[in-house]
């Protein structure tokens, strides 16, 4: 299985993510990567390629111009406006306030565009984004030539962007990205399927009205979880995309035999619905000893879960999404892969 990275990711390093009211050192940091490196090449996966710049094209494809704008010249404006620290919003549009009205001070601008605080954006961001995503499209293109399968090893993640949003650690939604890609390679029906332990609002939401793109994503309930705000089963898509979104929310100690009742009914699901290609925003943070997460699967049901999620027998791109458990990040990682190769 080739694997698409860049080693841009190292860019995006913030110092500080709000925690527990804390600022602490974030937990989507750069050394997830090594240790996702270390195991795919200890496992003789050393096709590793780099993905080359960003096509733009494919980006404005899934975002907003004036959001894409922002992230580009945020950092910038940021210092220019005399602050010394990573840039973190202090005051976000919500109920009853205009949300459709960017400001044009750096202070309000970020906060218009942030749906999760905890995200800190820093002078290399914007090109670690950037490069993240054209790990996404590398893959994508790979797949789309006829490789079955590929592996975008992204950083930072994607599936909490949305078309003008950033946060839960995503700036640019890969998964997105990659998804529509296949559409305009020529699969009718593309599907991405969501295993990160949390929900991907972000992907939901920017399929949520299209009938050609079904997501399905298994995450920690709303009630309990980040994003809070989105991932409830009734969100069932909206006008023509309705019935092509399904969620299946999940409480805190959900372990694998619930945790893969579910995933068959979503595979079941992307199958009857007739998708001939497929995304996964692959996250590892289900693991039982995850910091930030509430699930129980192991390492070996990563590996089951990976055989499954092949049984559909797709075109698959696998983008990297979660996992914070740093030291078994790479072996869950690499798990999912391997029980997909070998199925
Ligand atoms: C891609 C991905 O997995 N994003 C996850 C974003 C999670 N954001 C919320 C993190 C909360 C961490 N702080 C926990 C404090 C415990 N008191
Ligand atoms: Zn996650």
């Amino acid at each position: 299985m080739r694997v698409f990275f860049s080693e841009d990711h190292r860019l995006h390093f913030p110092q500080a993510e709000l925690s527990g009211g804390q600022f602490v050192t974030p937990f989507e940091r750069p050394s997830r990567v090594e240790y996702i490196l270390r195991r795919l090449k200890e496992r003789g996966m050393t096709g590793i390629t780099d993905p080359g710049p960003a096509d733009m094209g494919p980006i404005r494809a899934i975002c907003a111009p004036d959001f894409l704008a922002f992230l580009e010249t945020a950092w910038g404006e940021w210092k220019a406006a005399g602050n010394a620290g990573e840039i973190i919003p202090y005051n976000v549009p919500v109920r009853r306030m205009h949300t459709d009205r960017p400001p044009r001070f750096i202070d309000g601008k970020a906060g218009y565009y942030c749906l999760g605080q905890e995200t800190a954006i820093t002078a290399g961001t914007w090109r670690a984004a950037l490069s993240s995503a054209a790990s996404a499209q590398a893959a994508t293109r790979h797949v789309a030539g006829g490789a079955g399968v590929a592996f975008a090893l992204c950083r930072p993640p994607g599936h909490h962007a949305t078309a003008d949003m950033y946060g839960g650690y995503c700036f640019l939604n890969n998964a997105a990205i990659a998804a529509q890609m296949l559409r305009d390679a020529g699969a009718a029906r593309v599907a991405v399927l969501d295993i990160d332990f949390h929900h991907g609002n972000g992907t939901q939401d920017i399929f949520y009205s299209r009938g050609d793109v079904f997501y399905a994503s298994l995450h920690g309930a709303p009630e309990d979880a980040f994003p809070y705000f989105l991932g409830f089963a009734d969100e069932t898509g909206a006008g023509p995309g309705e019935g092509a979104n399904a969620n299946y929310p999940m409480p805190p100690g959900t372990g694998y035999p619930a945790w893969a009742e579910a995933l068959d009914h979503a595979l079941a699901r992307l199958r009857g619905w007739g998708a001939e290609a497929l995304v996964i925003s692959l996250g590892v943070d289900a693991y039982k000893d995850d910091p930030i997460s509430f699930f129980r699967l192991d390492t070996p049901d990563f590996a089951d879960a990976g055989r499954r999620i092949a049984g559909l027998g797709l075109p698959t791109v696998f983008c990297m999404e979660g996992g914070y458990a740093i030291e078994a990040v790479g072996v869950n990682t690499v798990a999912v892969l391997e029980g997909f190769a070998d199925a």
